[in-house]
C-alpha cells in the first residue's frame, strides 16, 4: 500500500473577484507574476523544496490556463508515478447551483484521493500567496506540540486584521481563540490560511461538516476543531508573505521584486522558484532604449524607456515610449510614443501608438469593457487600445 507521511492539498479554485479584469478569464493562481512566473508557482515550488512530492491541486473557476500551466508537473519535479501533482476538478452536480462550493467542501470531495496515500498529515494551502516557506519545519513544530491542527500565522498591521482569520495564542503558542475576519479584531496575529492537520482529525471534521453548504476552513472547520477540544497551535512565520488578493497588493508585490534590496528575492540558489515556460528567444534592448531597475522577460524587444517596471516575456515596447512603475504581462505590444504610468497591462494586449495610460481623464468603456480607469489603470487580457487614447 502507498504511504505518504504528508500530502498537500492546494486550493486553486477561487474566483479572485477583487483582482477585477485580471481574473475575468483566468483563475487567480494562474495570473502572471514577476515577469516569468504565475502565482501558483510559489506554493508549488515550496512543496517540492520542502520535500513534499504529493500535491492535489483543487481547481474550480476558469481552470484552463491553470491546467495547461501545471501539465504533468515536470518543471516542479512533480511528474511522478507514485504521488506527484494531480489536478483535481470539482465534481459536477446534477443541480448546477451548488457547483461553486466552499474550501472544505472541495477538500471533502477529494476524500478518496487523500485516503489513497494513507497520510499521517495533510497540509492545506492557498494557491494565491507569494512567499517561501519550508513546510517541513512547520511539520516538526506540529509534531513537537502534539498538535491536531497547526495554523501558520503572521503579525499584520492591525488596521488590516479584519481581512484575516485572527488568532490569540498563549506563551506556548497554543491557540486560545480563533475568529474568522472579525469586525473588531483583538489581536493582529493573522492566519495565513495554511494548515497542517493530523489526518484523523481532518477526516472526522470533514465528515461531520459535510452537509454544511459553503463549508469553509476559516468559518467552519477551524471553529469545529476548536469547539471539540482539539489541540490547535499557532506556528509563527517571519519571512515575506503576501496575499495578492487586490490589485493594489498585486501591484505592490511586483514592485517589491525590483527594490534595490528586495525583501523577497527570486535569485536565491537554495530556494528556487520553478515555472513552466516556453523555449523563448533572448531579449533585445536597442541602442536608443533606456532600461532602469526593471525586470525584463525573455524574448522582449525594447526600443523605448522602461523604469521601475516588471515586463513579462515576449513584450514589445516601441520607440519613444515611456513605461514607469508598471506591470506589462507576456506578449503585449506597446506602440511608439506611448506613456504608461502606474498601470497593469495583462497578457496579449495591443496598445496603440501615441496613447497615454495612467492619467485617468477619459472613461474608456466605449473602447473596451475590460479596462479600469482610476487609481491603478488595469487593462484586461487581449484588450486592444486604439491609437491616441488617454486613460
Ligand atoms: P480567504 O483569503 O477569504 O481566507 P478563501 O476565499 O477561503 O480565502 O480562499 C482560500 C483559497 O481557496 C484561495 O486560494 C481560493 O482560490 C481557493 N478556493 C476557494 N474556494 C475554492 C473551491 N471551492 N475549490 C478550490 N479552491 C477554492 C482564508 C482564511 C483566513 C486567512 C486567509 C489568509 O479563511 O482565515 O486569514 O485565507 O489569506
Ligand atoms: P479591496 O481590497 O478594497 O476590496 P479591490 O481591489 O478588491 O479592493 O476593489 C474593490 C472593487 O473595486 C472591486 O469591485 C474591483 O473590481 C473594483 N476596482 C478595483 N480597482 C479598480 C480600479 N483601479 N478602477 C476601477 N475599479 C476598481
Amino acid at each position: 500500500m502507498i504511504k505518504k507521511e504528508m500530502i498537500a492539498m492546494l486550493l486553486a479554485g477561487g474566483q479572485g473577484s477583487r483582482l477585477g479584469v485580471l481574473t475575468a478569464d483566468v483563475a487567480k493562481p494562474a495570473v502572471a507574476f514577476g515577469g516569468k512566473y504565475r502565482i501558483i508557482d510559489f506554493p508549488l515550488s515550496n512543496c517540492i523544496n520542502s520535500g513534499i512530492d504529493t500535491v492535489g491541486v483543487l481547481t474550480q473557476y476558469q481552470p484552463l490556463r491553470l491546467n495547461s500551466h501545471i501539465g504533468i508537473g515536470i518543471p516542479w519535479d512533480l511528474d511522478r508515478n507514485n504521488g506527484g501533482v494531480s489536478v483535481l476538478p470539482p465534481y459536477e452536480r446534477s443541480d448546477n447551483s451548488e457547483w461553486y462550493s466552499g474550501t472544505a467542501n472541495a477538500i471533502f470531495q477529494n476524500m478518496k484521493y487523500m485516503e489513497s496515500y494513507n497520510p499521517d498529515y495533510v497540509l492545506i494551502l492557498s494557491g494565491d500567496h507569494i512567499y517561501k516557506m519550508d513546510y517541513e519545519v512547520m511539520l516538526d513544530f506540529h509534531k513537537e506540540n502534539n498538535a491536531d491542527v497547526t495554523i501558520a500565522t503572521m503579525p499584520v498591521p492591525i488596521e488590516e486584521a479584519s481581512r484575516f482569520g485572527i488568532v490569540i495564542a498563549d506563551e506556548n503558542k497554543k491557540i486560545k481563540e480563533f475568529e474568522e475576519k472579525p469586525e473588531h479584531p483583538r489581536s493582529n496575529l493573522a492566519s495565513m490560511g495554511i494548515y497542517i492537520f493530523s489526518w484523523p482529525v481532518l477526516r472526522d471534521a470533514l465528515y461531520t461538516m459535510k452537509d454544511q453548504s459553503n463549508c469553509d476552513f476559516g468559518k467552519h472547520i477551524i471553529p469545529y476543531c476548536f469547539e471539540h477540544g482539539k489541540n490547535l497551535f499557532a506556528y509563527e512565520y517571519n519571512g515575506y508573505w503576501k496575499d495578492v488578493g487586490t490589485l493594489g497588493s498585486y501591484w505592490e508585490a511586483n514592485m517589491e521584486l525590483i527594490d534595490l534590496i528586495p525583501e523577497f528575492n527570486l535569485y536565491e540558489e537554495y530556494w528556487k522558484i520553478y515555472t513552466n515556460s516556453d523555449n523563448i528567444e533572448p531579449q533585445y534592448i536597442s541602442p536608443e532604449a533606456h532600461v532602469e531597475r526593471s525586470i525584463i522577460g525573455e524574448g522582449s524587444e525594447i526600443y523605448g524607456e522602461v523604469v521601475n517596471s516588471v515586463i513579462g516575456a515576449g513584450v514589445y515596447i516601441g520607440k519613444g515610449t515611456v513605461v514607469r512603475d508598471s506591470i506589462i504581462m507576456k506578449d503585449t505590444k506597446i506602440g511608439d510614443n506611448v506613456t504608461v504610468e502606474k498601470s497593469i497591462i495583462a497578457e496579449a494586449c495591443d496598445i496603440g501608438s501615441n496613447s497615454v495610460l495612467g492619467f485617468g481623464d477619459e472613461v474608456p468603456s466605449k473602447y473596451n469593457a475590460k479596462i479600469y480607469a482610476f487609481g491603478l489603470v488595469t487593462i484586461g487580457e487581449s484588450s486592444v487600445v486604439p491609437e491616441g487614447v488617454r486613460i
